[in-house]
């Protein structure tokens, strides 16, 4: 097997990335690019500016200062017109304003020097990416940001999509466990909504692309990945599946944001919920309300990260305003309850932490898989719902607790000399998780925590982000 390393004698693989909008898509980008770099390949990163969010731009700088050898091209956007724009989501906004200034790409790409051996970009952004790509002769690879289960339903749109919108959608994707409606991505059910329409252009083009990579493995997804691999699952055309997960927290992303860590340090072993919804789940007062009498309720010791804005550079009220005063001065009792970034790929891994109460975003999953946490899965919206079904169905969650993984088969589909390396991230990754073995084999914290807690559902019945 040849890695990067071997293959920079002579030639050094020039790779460029262009993530999409949210921590949720920059954060695996950044450690993909992390991975490549430390497989001796040049990065170039394609950014765009101002980020959506401050965290995103702090993200960058502490990554470009980590690694100055990356060249960093920022990719101005055109001007877009929010009322001519299909969504008033600022991330969706982002996503558009992406879409609509892709040709100018073009020039940003065949300036680099050397010339590019690849490019990978966010799956956001296939059919505003693909044209360009395509009359320069690059080698264009997808990071797909989320699970190979949810990577099943996108590959199979649109033929799945009037089946799912008209009628039952559960038997759709053959050979996999049937997703239910009710677990389909909401705006997929609409389809006008710019999520199907994107989808249902962006899937056609797949076969256009290289590659595709996830940042999964096998342990965590085998059914889907064992679909993909024996070509069960596979459409003609589709290009080859790579499993390239779990992407680790890297040195780069740690920061100061260090109080929870000192409170951590001073609690028991495996003691502690840790809550979290992500970069951009924002609640309601009502919600974190509910949440926190629900934490209290459960007698765990806990850490709460709240969030009621969806974007951070409007976050400017504390939290007695948001969650109440009251409930704040008696949480403190039982747990430490932040408004603001953390550092959850640190906190994760904190002995202290027995097991996190999580919407499913992507990240989150991977990262609890890495450090052995076991979820209590609690999707709200997107994709979290078929992400949580995965965590349900390898163990990582509620139903029952992980007892270790089976062997780890890496790349899928035929190899390409310049990315034979990533078979590397799941001989790691298998180390791994041989070690965390004892961690999943139980939580007894979480099954409390389940017991006990009695969240309003009717409250939370319609509680879609
Ligand atoms: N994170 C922190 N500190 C915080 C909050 C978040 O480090 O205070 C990190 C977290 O560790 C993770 C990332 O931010 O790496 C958040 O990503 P994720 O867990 O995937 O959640 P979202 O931010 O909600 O991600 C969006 C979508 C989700 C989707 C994901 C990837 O909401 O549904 O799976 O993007 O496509």
């Amino acid at each position: 097997m040849s890695t990067c390393n071997e293959l920079s004698q002579p030639h050094q693989p020039h790779v460029a990335l262009l993530p999409s909008a949210g921590m949720g898509h920059l954060t695996p980008f950044l450690r993909l690019a992390t991975k490549l770099i430390h497989h001796h390949c040049r990065v170039t990163l394609i950014t765009t500016h101002p980020t959506v969010s401050l965290t995103e731009s702090q993200f960058i700088s502490r990554f470009l200062s980590a690694f100055p050898q990356v060249t960093q091209l920022q990719f101005h956007l055109l001007p877009l017109d929010p009322s001519t724009a299909n969504s008033n989501d600022p991330f969706w906004l982002r996503f558009e304003a992406i879409h609509r200034s892709a040709h100018l790409l073009s020039p940003i790409l065949t300036s680099l020097s050397p010339p590019l051996d690849a490019f990978i970009y966010d799956v956001s952004l296939i059919s505003s990416v693909i044209p360009v790509i395509e009359s320069l002769h690059i080698s264009n690879y997808i990071l797909f940001i989320s699970s190979a289960r949810m990577f099943s339903l996108f590959s199979h749109y649109p033929d799945f999509a009037s089946k799912a919108i008209f009628g039952d959608a559960l038997e759709v994707i053959p050979r996999l466990k049937p997703i239910p409606r009710s677990s389909i991505p909401p705006l997929l059910l609409i389809p006008d909504s710019l999520f199907a329409k994107i989808i249902k252009e962006d899937s056609p083009k797949l076969p256009k692309s290289n590659g595709v990579l996830i940042n999964t493995f096998e342990g965590l997804e085998s059914e889907a990945l064992e679909a993909f691999s024996n070509r069960k699952l596979v459409i003609e055309g589709l290009p080859p599946v790579f499993a390239v997960g779990t992407f680790v927290p890297c040195e780069f992303e740690k920061g100061e944001w260090d109080e929870p860590l000192r409170w951590l340090n001073e609690q028991k072993d495996g003691s502690v919920v840790y809550v979290s919804f992500g970069s951009r789940t924002a609640m309601s007062r009502d919600q974190l309300r509910e949440v926190g009498h629900g934490l209290l309720k459960s007698g765990c010791r806990f850490l709460w990260v709240v969030k009621d804005k969806q974007v951070d550079k409007e976050d400017e009220e504390g939290l007695d305003e948001v969650v109440g005063h009251e409930l704040i001065e008696k949480m403190k009792e039982k747990g430490l309850v932040v408004k603001k970034w953390v550092d959850q790929g640190e906190l994760l891994g904190h002995r202290a932490v027995g097991g996190f109460v999580s919407h499913c975003g992507w990240n989150s999953v991977t990262e609890a898989a890495w450090h052995g946490v076991p979820i209590l899965a609690w999707p709200q919206g997107g994709d979290q719902k078929i992400n949580a079904e995965v965590v349900e169905m390898s163990g990582v969650a509620k139903a029952g607790f992980l007892s270790g993984f089976p062997g780890i088969e890496s790349v899928l589909g035929p190899k390409l000399p310049q990315f034979e390396f990533l078979n590397h991230f799941n001989e790691e990754n298998q180390k791994r998780y041989a070690e965390l073995d004892d961690k999943f084999k139980s939580s007894p914290l979480l099954k409390e925590y389940l017991e006990k807690t009695k969240l309003n559902k009717e409250k939370f019945e319609n509680f879609d982000c």
